[in-house]
């Protein structure tokens, strides 16, 4: 199978690209590195000391006997997009190449609208791509299980039955992502798919997906095979923050009162996921929803086991409540995501969060100068109410 990986150079996005191209698959990347020059913009790098592309390439083919291969450009360049399309003509495409961080969106008027002009604009060229090119390919796009935002009632996969004044209907379950731009641009997304699937019968299969956490996947051999793995304010996911700043012997930031709720998953079972996706497609004019993550979390809770884990290790971990930079609901009482459709295809998660971030601490140690050297960039500054 031809599987094209748009945000191939990124967190999950590479270690896909390996995982596939190990397995079988014919795989083609695709990636500007604008991701690499964000973390710059903010001041700040990856903990692991990740490699240019061309060295991971060679390095993958030298690790697995296989070869993948890239195409540097930007999803917002119709061209390039139609470009990479006819030329690789693939069966699925799995587009994780986007703008992820929440904090960057909320910076200023231009990252906010630079955040939903690159995330929206790109979907919408691979949609196109797809439609006139290869009809029948499986988009696999990355959503956010944030689209959803906290109801206070389960959250299903995608749709709901709802009866109103004596009437019934399917239909899709409420997105309220009232928390950043970043999760705005994401709910456009999936209604122009969902359009997309209706009227010209496009597949496709949209993935809520949690946060992911971790630093290793069954292909990060050695060192010119790892991950990035972001720890700063702007751009690192908090549990993968929590485990830098154990590790940098700093307080856990725990945002407020730490009440927040958020679903999570590993990175290894991320990449799981997502071949289970690529491997069952819907059919032709279907819009299939995942909600893509093994468990719910309170933050406050992370953070206790974070410094739990650490504190065995021999880590010196203490937990401080900083004042939330966010606009969030500190308390969720009631948080219920269903996430039933991956397991039924087969998803086991490989280890429990212990063993993760057991991994994850020690894989951190071997980092720590990187962390030194970006320690200033730990405490937020983005703040949401901020002019
Ligand atoms: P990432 O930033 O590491 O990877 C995204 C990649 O896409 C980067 O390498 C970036 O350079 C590339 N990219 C962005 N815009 C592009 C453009 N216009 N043209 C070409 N390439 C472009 O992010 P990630 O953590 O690997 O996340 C991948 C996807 O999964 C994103 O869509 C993100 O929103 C989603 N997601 C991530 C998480 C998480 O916790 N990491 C959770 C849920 C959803
Ligand atoms: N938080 C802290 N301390 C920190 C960092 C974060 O308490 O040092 C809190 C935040 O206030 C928030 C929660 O942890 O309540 C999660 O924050 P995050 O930055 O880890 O995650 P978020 O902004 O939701 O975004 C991340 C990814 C995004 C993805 C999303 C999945 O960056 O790409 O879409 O997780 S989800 O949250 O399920 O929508």
């Amino acid at each position: 199978m031809r599987v094209l990986v748009a945000g191939a150079d990124g967190y999950i996005g590479f270690c896909l690209s390996m995982h596939l191209a190990r397995n079988g698959f014919d795989v083609v990347g695709v990636d500007n590195f604008s991701r690499r020059r964000w973390v710059a913009e903010v001041g700040s790098h990856s903990a692991t000391p990740i490699r240019s592309m061309p060295e991971r390439l060679m390095a993958f083919e030298q690790a697995f006997g296989k070869k993948m291969d890239f195409e540097y450009g930007d999803l917002r360049d119709y061209g390039f997009v139609h470009y990479v399309v006819d030329k690789f003509r693939p069966d699925a495409v799995v587009h994780l190449g986007e703008q992820s961080s929440s904090p960057f969106s909320m910076m200023d008027v231009d990252h906010t609208v630079f955040t939903q002009t690159n995330n929206i604009v790109g979907t919408l060229n691979l949609l196109y791509a797809i439609h006139r090119i290869v009809p029948h390919c499986h988009l696999i796009k990355m959503g956010s299980m944030g689209e959803y935002g906290m109801p206070n009632i389960d959250i299903p996969e995608g749709f709901f039955e709802v009866e109103y004044r004596g009437r019934k209907d399917t239909l899709p379950f409420p997105k309220q992502p009232f928390t950043d731009w970043y999760h705005q641009s994401k709910v456009c997304d999936s209604i122009n798919i969902m359009l997309a699937c209706e009227i010209w019968s496009l597949r496709s299969t949209d993935i809520m997906q949690g946060v992911v956490y971790g630093t290793r996947t069954d292909e990060t051999l050695n060192d010119s095979l790892l991950t990035r793995f972001d720890f700063d304010a702007v751009f690192g996911t908090v549990l993968n923050r929590f485990c830098a700043q154990a590790v940098l012997g700093r307080k856990l930031t725990v945002y407020g009162a730490g009440g927040q709720r958020r679903p999570f998953i590993a990175l290894r079972d991320a990449i799981q996921c997502l071949r289970l996706a690529i491997e069952n497609p819907p059919d032709n004019g279907e819009y299939l929803v995942f909600n893509q993550f093994d468990e719910a979390y309170g933050i406050i809770e992370l953070a206790e086991k974070v410094k739990r884990i650490g504190n065995k290790l021999g880590l010196d971990t203490e937990i401080e409540h900083v004042e939330n930079p966010r606009v969030e609901e500190e308390d969720v009482s009631y948080y219920n995501p269903v996430h039933e459709k991956l397991y039924k295809l087969g998803f086991k998660p490989r280890h429990t969060l212990e063993e993760e971030l057991n991994v994850m601490l020690t894989d951190l140690t071997k980092c720590k100068h990187r962390l030194i050297e970006k320690k200033d960039k730990i405490l937020p500054k983005v703040q949401w109410k901020a002019e």
